[in-house]
């Protein structure tokens, strides 16, 4: 051991012979080089120790081991530092039993390093799982190989591919471990002393028989949930390997994993792993600001916004009221919240009882007075300003004093709805995306006044209720749906130039957004376009720029989308795939020989960079003009918000990917050749390219 080297190994022998190995490395005993080097020391002084008449193995704090330390990913290992691999062969092959008692999350190398013991004991809080798909990467320290051997082929492959933890009750039925027990280490003790070692890496009695399309059939079966992350089906690669010697196995494993870290898709989920870590420490707020304590909600206004945010509080089993006008609008919004907790339970994901409790917690009121107590309430009334200062007005008259204002406006000025209440520090705006019980992306709209108190409930609300909090300032479309403008605008100068719907989707779908602009159109109603464009065309004027028509011309036609059964595309009756109209077709003809356009063929590659370069560019002044304080708050709604691919890591990440001097450039030819008036590159983006530099280097020299 290296004199500069932090102890993150602690060993202490009980009377009865057991030595117990606790790994502690706060907060959750990652395993950087030093825990390998000591780990594995560790374990060979134990071997050659006769002192030692069985151990046991925990961890220190809340986790057992959160796995390898993912900071350290890309940085050259000091020379001569055991692999994790050779740390789990020494556990394995020590003389002495070596128990895991699993005190909590034992994740990707935490679970490897328990399943190089020879048997394991979980606590109550412990969570198992091989999560480092969720990064990028595959199992690298022989999990592959390990974890079909206690829990079967199937089961392995399930748990490695959704990268989801299981409780320890799921890891005992699947033979993970061997028992639960309020105190692990103390049964570890005993079950080091009561058995003899076992080796897993010789027991193939859970395989079995492979058919011979077994693998493949499993891809094909995972292709379309997964699609676009390849590190997903590496790993089953790896567990394939299983038909090999075992050493040959793990050395397949061993170049697999190196081959994943230095990945596009790798680089980007670590960077979405540390963002969604990062979100809720907001630079605008000081660290130690006290949020308020939220026991009970209200929300205003029970239609399908107002039930389904609702509906997020009664989950996380936070009372909520929800007032509306009239009994009968009551009635009505309340019974959309048990159709949808309804049609949950009767898809198998969610108990019966789970559902009446969750119902339970939700309480129709037709008074302001009602709601007077609740320590939050989140208006989602009718998106009109007049009646939104009306209910905040009422609202500051009657809310206890301490009380959080948030306003489920996407459209409106939060500053001006606060400024309807005498106290503009306590409004916030909470952005919910639609379905709201369903979407994860709550933009938190910081208003001028806004304290930092409120904000840091809102902020620390959010995970609380199932939400990714991201926070923005107050400009038109805040920051998500401002970036989309710029996307949809493109999208339909693209089909004006010669590009058709489909065209456009199927570039954007296989980019790995969840669909195109068009089939979004289709889904939100054209119609809703149609009125949101009014009204901004009313509170804005005409923008004396370029725009398109044909979305307009698409609503006078009656072709609402997806919910006439006719829109961009027309729909079989029970259908959601679009199928193309020759209607739409001629419709977007005449309109490109109305503007004088001579359609001409475009590239799939015009149709990404000037649907998705936009993006970026919008991204880089919404950071100049502060409204999105970090790239990774922008990557993140674009993620939660609009299915923005994990693998790619957000807009600002994948600029930075492909380089800001390269989206430069194309911008440049872009608005040369085809759009003036909207492709100008942003100043900013200007300034990162030419420094040769990122968003993120950008940011981090702030
Ligand atoms: N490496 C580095 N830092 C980590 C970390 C890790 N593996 N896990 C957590 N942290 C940091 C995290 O960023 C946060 O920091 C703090 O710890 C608390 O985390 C060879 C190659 C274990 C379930 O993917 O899933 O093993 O923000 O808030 O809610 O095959 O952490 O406070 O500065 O999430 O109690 C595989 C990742 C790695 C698991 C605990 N392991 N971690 O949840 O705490 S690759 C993972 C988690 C690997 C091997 C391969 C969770 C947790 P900060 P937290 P938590």
């Amino acid at each position: 051991m290296t004199t500069e080297m932090k102890t993150v190994v602690e060993t202490r022998d009980r009377p009865d012979g057991v030595r117990v190995v606790t790994l502690n490395n706060p907060p959750v005993n990652a395993i950087g080089w030093e825990m390998r080097q000591q780990l594995h020391d560790t374990m060979r002084a134990i071997d050659a120790d006769p002192a030692v008449k069985g151990v046991v193995l925990t961890g220190a704090g809340r986790a057992f081991i959160a796995g390898a330390d993912i900071r350290q990913f890309g940085q050259p290992n000091p020379p001569g530092v055991p692999s994790l691999t050779d740390g789990v062969h020494a556990i394995e092959d020590c003389g002495k039993t070596v128990v895991a008692a699993v005190n909590g999350p034992a994740a990707g190398g935490g679970l490897e390093v328990a399943l190089g013991c020879h048997y394991r004991i979980a606590g109550p809080k412990a969570r198992l799982g091989l999560p480092e798909v969720n990064i990028g990467t595959i199992p690298g320290a022989t999990g592959t190989q390990r974890l079909p051997r206690v829990a079967g082929l199937k089961n392995a492959l399930d748990m490695i591919v959704s990268g989801d933890l299981v409780p320890a009750t799921r890891a005992l039925e699947l033979g993970i471990v061997e028992a639960i027990e309020d105190d692990p280490v103390e049964a570890a003790a005993a079950m080091a002393l009561a058995r003899p070692p076992k080796k897993l890496r010789e027991d193939d009695s859970k395989i079995g028989d492979i058919p011979d399309s077994f693998f493949d059939d499993y891809k094909n079966g995972m292709a379309r949930r997964w699609r676009g992350f390849e590190a997903r089906f590496k790993a089953v690669d790896a567990v394939a390997k299983i038909v090999l010697p075992y050493a040959e196995a793990v050395e397949a494993e061993r170049v697999v994993f190196r081959e994943c870290q230095g990945t596009p898709e790798a680089r980007a989920m670590r960077h979405v792993f540390f963002s969604d870590r990062q979100a809720a420490r907001h630079p605008s707020i000081p660290k130690d600001t006290p949020a308020a304590t939220i026991e009970k909600a209200a929300v205003i206004g029970c239609g399908t916004m107002g039930g389904g945010i609702a509906m997020n509080f009664a989950n996380a089993g936070i009372p909520v009221k929800v007032l509306e006008t009239s009994p009968e609008a009551l009635e009505k919004g309340l019974g959309i919240v048990a159709g949808n907790y309804a049609a949950t339970v009767s898809r198998g994901r969610l108990s019966q009882e789970a559902m009446d409790r969750r119902l339970g917690l939700i309480s129709g009121v037709t008074g302001y007075d009602d709601i007077a107590d609740a320590d939050i309430v989140i208006e989602a009334v009718f998106e009109n300003m007049d009646i939104k200062k009306q209910v905040f007005g009422t609202l500051d008259a009657v809310c206890k004093e301490g009380a959080v204002l948030a306003t489920n406006t996407s459209t409106l000025d939060v500053d001006e709805i606060a400024d309807a209440t005498a106290r503009p520090e306590a409004v916030v705006g909470t952005h919910f995306f639609s379905p709201a019980n369903v979407m994860r992306l709550i933009e938190i709209v910081r208003g001028a006044k806004t304290s930092d108190a409120t904000a840091q409930t809102a902020m620390k609300l959010s995970p609380r209720i199932g939400k990714v909090g991201v926070m923005c300032g107050v400009c038109d479309g805040f920051v998500g749906n401002r970036m989309l403008y710029q996307y949809s605008r493109q999208a339909n100068f693209l089909i004006e130039e010669g590009a058709l719907p489909q065209d456009v989707d199927r570039v954007i779908y296989d980019f790995g957004l969840p669909m195109g602009p068009f089939a979004m159109g289709d889904l939100a109603g054209v119609d809703v376009g149609y009125l949101v464009r009014q009204e901004r065309l009313k509170k804005f004027g005409p923008t004396n720029k370029r725009e398109s028509k044909i979305a307009d011309a698409i609503y006078h036609l009656g072709r609402y989308g997806q919910k006439t059964r006719k829109g961009w595309y027309d729909y079989a009756e029970g259908s959601r795939t679009p199928q193309p109209n020759a209607e739409v077709t001629a419709l977007i003809e005449q309109a490109s020989a109305d503007l004088g356009i001579a359609r001409r063929a475009v590239s799939d590659e015009e149709v990404l960079e000037r649907c998705l370069y936009p993006l970026i560019n919008e991204g880089a002044k919404l950071l100049a003009e502060g409204i999105a304080a970090r790239p990774l708050d922008i990557d993140l709604i674009w993620i939660y918000g609009y299915g923005f691919p994990r693998y790619r890591g957000g807009p600002m990440h994948w600029a930075d990917e492909i380089g800001p001097a390269h989206v430069l450039e194309r911008l440049e030819h872009y608005a040369r050749t085809s759009d003036p008036d909207w492709l100008e590159p942003a100043p900013l983006l200007r300034e990162v390219a030419g420094q040769g530099a990122t968003f993120r280097e950008w940011a981090e020299a702030r």
